[in-house]
């Protein structure tokens, strides 16, 4: 028996019991996670769940929603056989249908829009799964058609593209071998807990921790030496002021600078409109405090910063703020050195893992070009710069039928309560689509609107490709057989594929074959993943990541230097107006009237993590729903005292745009004027809230953490 072996019989209870542990991974949260899960099986069922001792990424370790794993896969609400929609849409009335026949209306109905209007008036989209996108991107292009778009059009591609522009690429902290982490909104005991075991061990070695966010967390009670709590969607400020102050004191790191930068002289002159006092006003922070944090930040490096995927980039200034902070990681010379912030690709769907792997290639090797994706006219610096349509023009477009009219929508995992102003969009599909079909594990708000509707199974019931830091590769056996009838995603696609014909030997040859061409080079096969039910060690991968690739070679951008004026910015057509500086702006620039000024007093912030929820997909799972019974919005005491809003009572939350009806809760963890309200739940959907328009003009995504917005009393009952 192997030592693995032994240690999974030894937690088995007792001999006879019919209970075997079946490895697998937990895909409820992002695709940087995806913690190995043991699964304890009888009987065909899941019994228990816990993390995996062995795996090398969350060593055992769970979340709070990977500990519900099990409580999320027998979900009432799973969708059971594929269903053809038979009342209005929106309404909820299916007929089940099997398999063949959803699959054939599926081919008809796309074709027909693809004769009638072009292959291009088909979307593709996909909700937050990444799993099976290269599969999905691949199969929209070989169909014909530029529109491709998931929720990167509001998650990590803003701050992608502004790495690119800047850099070239973007960089992670490393944590080993810093002296000082500047936790800018970093909050990874609710959003990624394994993070912050690196910032634990950093202060057991004597470093020091700097954290910026508008609320206390745990990581500001935990771990902050100095504690920034700003007033939300002013840190482009607050970098700039910081910047001025590196400059002047004589802090950077001029050598880096001259050598590797491009830009400086127009940066500075832009920090010096930043002085601290005026920084202190904007910020709501004590210029000291400023003082402090910076000349700890500046002096005490290596310094290494975090970047996050959302929380800044969701102000419609959030682009530029993201990228005032990123130039602090060149001024202070830590770009791309040992501590500071060190580039590492992603090996696979968003994890760096060390080796290259082919998932870029093999989905954009079909495309078809021609006719522009949606949002192109509207967004071009993301046009410009990412793959993908951005969504947040798609409601527009059906609307106005231009460039060209959207006729039918193909979607995975669809959340329509992802967009803002949910209610238009739900309203323009009813009306435009000539088809729309959607593929979810649960029988969601979104799917009701569906003409079809096809049965997803879970992580736990299908196999999967993950790659995880230190250089490994998955490849996931089903711990249990689909439930009902429903399907891998990716047997989906690729059974289509056959069906309809489409002209691809990968996808006709399904996931695997798909999986092979991408891993090419790699040094294994699935064929040889598949012999192991843990993750494998890739021969080829070179982990951790070096530092000084850049500093060596050129950074990838048009000057070769890392650019604080970004020459991809200034190529954009002017009539734009976008900055090639990282230049501050108001994140409520477009409610700055007096009159909703005055009707909208307060800050909405929408969707800052909590432990036990994301997005719209964890709120129906009973035990986490548990956690927090009803959608709540939070308030400082001295703003709900002052309005008469009683704690735990029902209020209105209301924007210009749309208005929803929660719980009130008292904190004193944020500041007076601004509320918190989590996103995604049917019955008070957040984005309702959030107006359509209300869109950073760099990224085109939407402004989901800085809103005005107003909040009173209602009836009970
Ligand atoms: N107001 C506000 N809105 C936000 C945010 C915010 O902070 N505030 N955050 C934004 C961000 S960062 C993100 S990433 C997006 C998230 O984007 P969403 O798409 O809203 O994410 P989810 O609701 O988690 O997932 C979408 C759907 O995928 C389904 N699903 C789960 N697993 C599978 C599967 O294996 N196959 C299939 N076919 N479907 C599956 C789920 O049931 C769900 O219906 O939301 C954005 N929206
Ligand atoms: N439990 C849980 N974990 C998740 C998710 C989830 O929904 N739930 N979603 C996953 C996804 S898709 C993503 S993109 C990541 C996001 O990961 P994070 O960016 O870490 O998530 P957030 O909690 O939105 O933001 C981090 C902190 O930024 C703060 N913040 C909000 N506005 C501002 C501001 O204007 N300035 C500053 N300085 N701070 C601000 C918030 O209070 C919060 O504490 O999380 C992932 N992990
Ligand atoms: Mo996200």
């Amino acid at each position: 028996m192997t030592e693995l072996e032994e240690k999974i019989k030894a937690k088995i209870p007792g001999p006879d019991t019919g209970i075997e542990i079946k490895h697998s991974l937990c895909a409820i949260c992002s695709p940087g996670h995806h913690c190995g899960v043991d699964c304890y099986v009888k009987d065909g069922k899941i019994i228990r769940v816990e993390g995996t001792p062995e795996h090398p990424y969350n060593h055992g370790h769970l979340c709070t929603k990977g500990s519900a794993l099990r409580n999320a896969v027998y979900r009432e609400d799973r969708i059971n056989p594929p269903l053809r929609r038979v009342g209005q849409r929106g309404e909820g009335k299916f007929e089940p249908i099997s398999w063949d026949e959803a699959y054939q209306t599926i081919a008809q109905k796309l074709n027909e829009v693809k004769e009638q209007y072009g292959p291009n008036s088909v979307a593709f989209l996909s909700g937050y799964c990444k799993w099976y996108r290269p599969i999905l991107h691949r199969f929209a292009h070989v169909f014909g058609s530029v529109n491709f778009g998931t929720d990167d059009s509001t998650c990590s591609a803003a701050m992608v593209i502004a790495n690119k522009v800047t850099a070239g690429t973007g960089a992670g902290p490393d944590m080993a071998h810093a002296n000082t982490f500047l936790g800018w909104n970093f909050d990874g005991y609710y959003s990624a807990h394994l993070s912050v075991l690196g910032v634990q061990k950093l202060k057991e070695r004597g470093g020091k921790v700097i954290i910026i966010d508008i609320r206390q967390t745990p990581a500001s009670r935990n771990l902050a030496d100095i504690f920034l709590q700003i007033n939300p969607g002013t840190d482009g400020a607050l970098a700039l002021g910081m910047a001025k102050l590196i400059i002047d004191n004589g802090w950077a790191d001029m050598d880096y600078v001259e050598k590797y930068t491009y830009g400086f002289e127009q940066y500075k002159a832009l920090a010096d409109q930043y002085p601290l006092d005026k920084v202190a006003r904007i910020t709501g922070l004590d210029p000291n405090d400023i003082y402090e944090a910076t000349k700890l930040y500046a002096t005490n490096g290596p310094a290494c910063t975090n970047f996050s995927a959302s929380a800044l980039v969701h102000h419609i200034n959030g682009f530029n703020s993201y990228r005032a902070i990123f130039c602090l990681t060149a001024l202070t010379g830590n770009f791309d050195r040992a501590g500071g912030n060190v580039p590492n690709p992603a090996t696979y769907l968003h994890k760096p893992a060390g080796f290259k792997m082919r998932e870029h290639e093999f989905r954009s090797d079909r495309y078809p070009g021609g006719v522009e994706r949606i949002g192109a006219e509207r967004f071009p610096l993301w046009n410009a710069q990412f793959d993908e349509l951005q969504g947040m023009d798609l409601l527009r477009q059906l609307e106005e039928d231009k460039p060209y009219p959207v006729r039918a929508i193909f979607a995975l995992g669809m959340n329509a309560k992802m967009y803002p102003q949910t209610d238009d969009l739900l309203r323009a599909m009813k009306d435009k689509l000539d088809f729309f079909v959607d593929t979810d594990v649960y029988m969601t708000m979104t799917a009701k609107y569906a003409d079809i509707v096809l049965p997803a199974c879970t992580s736990v019931e299908r196999s999967e490709l993950k790659a995880y830091q230190g250089g490994y590769l998955f490849y996931t056996k089903p711990a249990i057989q689909p439930l009902y009838e429903s399907r891998s995603d990716v047997d989906i696609l690729c059974d289509l594929a056959r069906l309809m014909n489409l002209d691809d030997e990968y996808l006709q040859k399904g996931y695997e074959a798909s999986l092979d061409w991408m891993m090419e080079g790699c040094g294994l096969t699935v064929a040889d993943l598949k012999k192991s039910d843990l993750p494998v060690k890739v021969p080829a991968a070179k982990w951790p990541a070096e530092p000084g690739k850049c500093l060596r070679d050129g950074f990838k951008t048009p000057t070769g230097k890392f650019e604080f004026y970004s020459t991809a910015i200034a190529a954009i057509d002017p009539k734009y107006g976008l900055d090639p500086l990282p230049s501050y702006y108001d994140s409520l620039a477009d409610q700055n009237d007096e009159q909703t000024r005055e009707n909208y007093p307060f800050y909405l912030c929408t969707g800052a993590r909590l432990a036990h929820a994301i997005h719209s997909r964890a709120h129906e799972t009973p035990w986490l729903r548990s956690l927090r019974p009803e959608p709540t919005c939070e308030i400082n005491p001295e703003d709900g005292k002052r309005l008469g809003l009683k704690e735990g009572g029902s209020v209105e939350l209301y924007s210009p745009y749309g208005s929803i009806r929660v719980k009130v809760k008292y904190t004193h963890k944020i500041k007076p004027g601004v509320i918190m309200m989590l996103h995604g739940y049917t019955e008070a959907n957040v984005n309702l809230l959030i107006g359509r328009d209300h869109l950073d003009p760099y990224s085109g995504f939407p402004g989901f953490k800085g809103m005005r917005c107003n909040i009173r009393n209602v009836q009970e009952g």
